[in-house]
C-alpha cells in the first residue's frame, strides 16, 4: 500500500488518482477529476464539486447518468437472470433482437459487447459475404478505410489505423485494407473498382479524428458507388448512432442504409458494454453455427438494457432535442470572439471547437480551465476539444453551459 501517513492525509478524489497511478496500467492520461455520482448530465466529485457532463463519456450516455427507466429495467433483470451463454435458449434475447432489427429497419441483428468487437465482427462478415456471395478468390478480399479512422482498440481493426500511437510497437498487422482520404468519393471510387473489395468501412462523422463532419452528399454518395460496385457499406456508427446527430443514426440524415451496421456505447445508456452488427438476410445468413459468438453477447441483462435505452430515445424525442440545442450550442460558440475560438463544426450534440494558436495555450489547459469552472471536456488532438453532452439537456443548462465555456475562453487574456 501507499506510504500510510501521507496517504491518510489526502483527499477522496487524491487517494482514488494515487492508487490508478501506483497499481494501474498506465494506458490513459485522464484530466484530473474524480468522479463518483452522476445523474442525468450531472456529475460529482466525492468532495461533493458538480459538474456539466459534455463528454457522455464519448457519448455512451445519451440518456443521462443512471436513467432511471434503464436502470429499472437493469435491477429487475439482475434479480431475475443475467447470463446463460448463447449454449442454450433465453427469453429476452428473440424478442431483443426482433426490437432492434425492427427499430433500425434490418433484417437480422447480432449482439456484441464493445464496440471493437462489433466492427470485428463486422469485418468478419463482409469477408464471408465477399467469398461466399460476391465470390472474391478465397484469401483475397480487401477493407477500404478511411485516413483518421477510429474503430476501437484490437489488433485487426489497428491494422487499419493511420494514427500512430494506435499503431507504434503494436506489429505485425493484419493485412488486406486500402487506405484512402475521408470525404473523397473520387478516391473512393477509383479503389472500388477492384473486384476483390468486400467493404467500405467508414464514421459517418469521424469522432476521434476531431468531429469531422463530411460534405454534404458524401454519404449519399458512399451509398451509391457501393451499391454500383457490389461493395457492403459497412458504417461505424458507434459514436454517432442512437439519437447523439439528431437522428437514430447519422446516415438518417442522408436517407442512407448502409449494409453493415454498427452500433454500441449509448445502446445500453452507458450501463454496461452492449453492441451490435445490423445487416440484411443477403449479409447475415453468411454466419453459420460455430462460426462467430462471444461468452456475453446477447446476454438478457444486455438485452433488457438495450431495449430500455432506445425507448428512452423515443419517449423523451431525444433525437429533437439533440438537434435543437446543437443549433444552440454552435450559434452561440460561433458567437464567442476571441482569438483562441476557431471553428465550430459538428451535428446534433457532437461538436467541437478548434482552438486556435494563442499565446501557447492547449486545448488541454483550456479544459483543466473549464472543469475549475464545472464543465467537464476533453481534447482530442492538441487543438480540438469535443463537447458531447447527454441528450437529455435542457435549452436552459445547454445556455448556462455555453455561458461557462465563453467565459472560460475569454478568461484567457
Ligand atoms: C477509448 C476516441 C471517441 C468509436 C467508434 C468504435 C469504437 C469507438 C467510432 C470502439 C470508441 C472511444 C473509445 C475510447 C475513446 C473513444 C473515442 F477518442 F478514441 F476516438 F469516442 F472519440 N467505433 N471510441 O468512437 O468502441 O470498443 O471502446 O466500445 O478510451 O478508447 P469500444
Amino acid at each position: 500500500m501507499i506510504e500510510n501517513t501521507r496517504f491518510a492525509e489526502m483527499t477522496a478524489s487524491e487517494k482514488a488518482m494515487e492508487l490508478e497511478a501506483r497499481y494501474g496500467a498506465h494506458n490513459y492520461h485522464p484530466l484530473p477529476v474524480v468522479l463518483s455520482k452522476g445523474k442525468g448530465i450531472h456529475l460529482w466529485s466525492p468532495e461533493g464539486k458538480q459538474y456539466l457532463d459534455f463528454l457522455s463519456a464519448y457519448s455512451a450516455v445519451n440518456q443521462g447518468h443512471c436513467h432511471p427507466h434503464i436502470i429499472q429495467a437493469l435491477v429487475r433483470q439482475a434479480e431475475t437472470l443475467t447470463l446463460t451463454s448463447r449454449a442454450f435458449y433465453n427469453d429476452r434475447l428473440g424478442e431483443t433482437e426482433a426490437f432492434i432489427a425492427n427499430y433500425f429497419g434490418y433484417d437480422k441483428v447480432l449482439m456484441m459487447n464493445s464496440g471493437a468487437e462489433a466492427n470485428e465482427t463486422a469485418l468478419k462478415i463482409a469477408r464471408k459475404w465477399a467469398y461466399e456471395v460476391k465470390g472474391v478468390k478465397d484469401g483475397m478480399a480487401r477493407i477500404v478505410a478511411v485516413e483518421g479512422n477510429f474503430h476501437g482498440r484490437t489488433t485487426g481493426i489497428i491494422s487499419a489505423s493511420t494514427d500512430p500511437t494506435a499503431r507504434n510497437h503494436f506489429g505485425p498487422f493484419m493485412p488486406g485494407y486500402d487506405i484512402i482520404p475521408y470525404n473523397d468519393l473520387k478516391a473512393l471510387e477509383e479503389v472500388l473498382s477492384n473486384p476483390d473489395v468486400a467493404a467500405f468501412w467508414v464514421e459517418p462523422i469521424q469522432g476521434e479524428a476531431g468531429v469531422v463532419v463530411p460534405d454534404e452528399g458524401y454519404l449519399a454518395g458512399v451509398r451509391a458507388l457501393c451499391t454500383k460496385y457490389n461493395v457492403l457499406m459497412f458504417a461505424d456508427e458507434v459514436q454517432t448512432g442512437i439519437g447523439r446527430t439528431g437522428a437514430r443514426i447519422a446516415c438518417d440524415h442522408e436517407g442512407v442504409k448502409p449494409d453493415l451496421l454498427v452500433l454500441g456505447k449509448a445502446l445500453s445508456g452507458g450501463v454496461m458494454p452492449v453492441s451490435c452488427v445490423l445487416a440484411d438476410d443477403g449479409v447475415m445468413n453468411v454466419i453459420r453455427p460455430g462460426e462467430h459468438g462471444s461468452t456475453f453477447g446477447g446476454n438478457p441483462l444486455a438485452c433488457a438494457v438495450a431495449v430500455a435505452s432506445l425507448e428512452v430515445i423515443e419517449q423523451e424525442g431525444l433525437m429533437e432535442n439533440a438537434r435543437n440545442c446543437g443549433e444552440i450550442f454552435r450559434r452561440r460558440m460561433k458567437a464567442i470572439t476571441h482569438p483562441l475560438r476557431g471553428l465550430v463544426r459538428g451535428k446534433g450534440l457532437l461538436n467541437a471547437v478548434i482552438i486556435e494558436p494563442y499565446r501557447e495555450i492547449t486545448a488541454w489547459e483550456v479544459c483543466l480551465k473549464l472543469m475549475e469552472n464545472g464543465l467537464l471536456a476533453k481534447p482530442t488532438h492538441q487543438h480540438i476539444i469535443r463537447f458531447a453532452p447527454p441528450l437529455v439537456i435542457k435549452e436552459a443548462e445547454m445556455h448556462q453551459a455555453c455561458d461557462v465555456i465563453e467565459a472560460t475562453i475569454l478568461s484567457f487574456s
